[in-house]
């Protein structure tokens, strides 16, 4: 009997809880290479849960209840992100969020589904919803990323309804940044909000979503890691999901969402891959010290684990009606 039966049948007989991820199994003769992602693999489905990026809590709450009252990951993550793109505070993320340094708020969202789909859009102006815009993108086109004016037309096709998106705050804040002009992200504060969220649902499928106004003052034209999949955000449905905030930058370089999942499906746990994605950034170079990046990840089990750069990071989670503020552990100790 080969390890992956063994548990199996340790769990069938032991408790009668079994996910159907361990009944499929590694049957097949691939016993040797596929050890340390069967160490992955959960014996008993987790209950609905919904984690995300920052002090999110209402968006992560929203998502939580809809995945307890039987909504699918990726209905519960589109819902749940959308109560911060619709908030005027946060300004880092639809309606509000700071603009470009020519006064042009452009947003950037992707979505990722539980059967690997992806959807993007990048630099999108004058529409709040761009989560629920990305999925369109993934659902009703054969394409995969959808850019600026093409992206903002396709919107409009699908009902999306045009707005504002610089408020008279955010306005006001842009006309003060130009006094200085000096662009210099501040940990923690220009990055801070931008909401990425990973969310398992009862019939224990993963969903993933990033959306964000990406860095303030940025050079018209830029985009971040946010919308690029394996950068931004990574889904994959056997192994567990991972979704990047911060210098984005820093995060495309080092493609930092694929690598956490792919760490996963190799036997880290959740944090260890979080936390090896973190050095792997630090390992380059002292530059670290002016810059946040975090991580939040998953695994199929529903365990989590999150890691930052530097202090001040948190991740939201909730599940089985319990919503949980957990401050992250964080590199840069000194
Ligand atoms: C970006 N990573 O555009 C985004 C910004 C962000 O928390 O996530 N901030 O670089």
């Amino acid at each position: 009997m080969n390890r992956r039966k063994f548990i199996q049948n340790t769990v069938l007989t032991g408790t009668g809880i079994v996910a159907g991820t361990v009944a499929l199994g590694c049957e097949g003769g691939k016993e040797g290479s596929n050890d340390a992602f069967a160490k992955t693999q959960p014996l008993i489905k987790p209950s609905p849960i919904s984690i995300s990026t920052w002090n999110t809590s209402s968006a992560n709450n929203a998502s939580g209840k809809l995945l307890e009252q039987g909504n699918s990951a990726l209905d519960a993550i589109i819902s749940g992100v959308a109560v911060e793109e619709a908030n005027e505070e946060n300004t880092t993320v639809g309606i509000g969020a700071t603009p470009d340094r020519e006064g042009n708020v452009t947003l950037d969202a992707c979505v990722m589904s539980p059967d690997g789909d992806y959807g993007a859009v990048l630099a999108v102006e004058n529409i709040v919803h761009v989560a629920a815009l990305a999925r369109k993108v993934m659902e009703e086109t054969p394409h995969v990323i959808m850019a600026s004016k093409g992206a903002e037309e396709f919107a409009y096709s699908q009902g999306f309804k045009k707005e504002k998106l610089l408020t008279p705050a955010s306005e006001k804040a842009w006309k003060e940044w130009l006094k200085t002009s000096d662009y210099k992200p501040e940990i923690n504060i220009e990055n801070h909000d931008t909401i990425g969220m990973l969310a398992i649902d009862d019939k224990g499928d993963i969903a993933g979503v990033c959306t964000t106004s990406g860095l303030g003052y940025k050079m018209k034209g830029r985009v971040g890691d946010s919308p690029i999949i394996g950068s931004g955000l990574f889904v994959d449905n056997e192994v567990g999901a991972a979704v990047a905030t911060g210098m984005g930058e820093e995060v495309l370089k080092t493609v930092g969402s694929f690598l956490v999942v792919e760490l996963m499906r190799n036997g880290m746990n959740p944090q260890e891959a979080c936390e090896e994605a973190i050095h792997r950034i630090i390992k380059k170079g002292d530059r670290y010290k002016n810059f946040q990046v975090a991580y939040i990840a998953i695994n199929k089990a529903g365990e989590t684990g999150s890691y930052a750069i530097h202090d001040g990071f948190t991740m939201m989670k909730h599940q089985d009606g319990k919503p949980e503020v957990i401050v992250s552990d964080y590199y840069n100790k000194i």
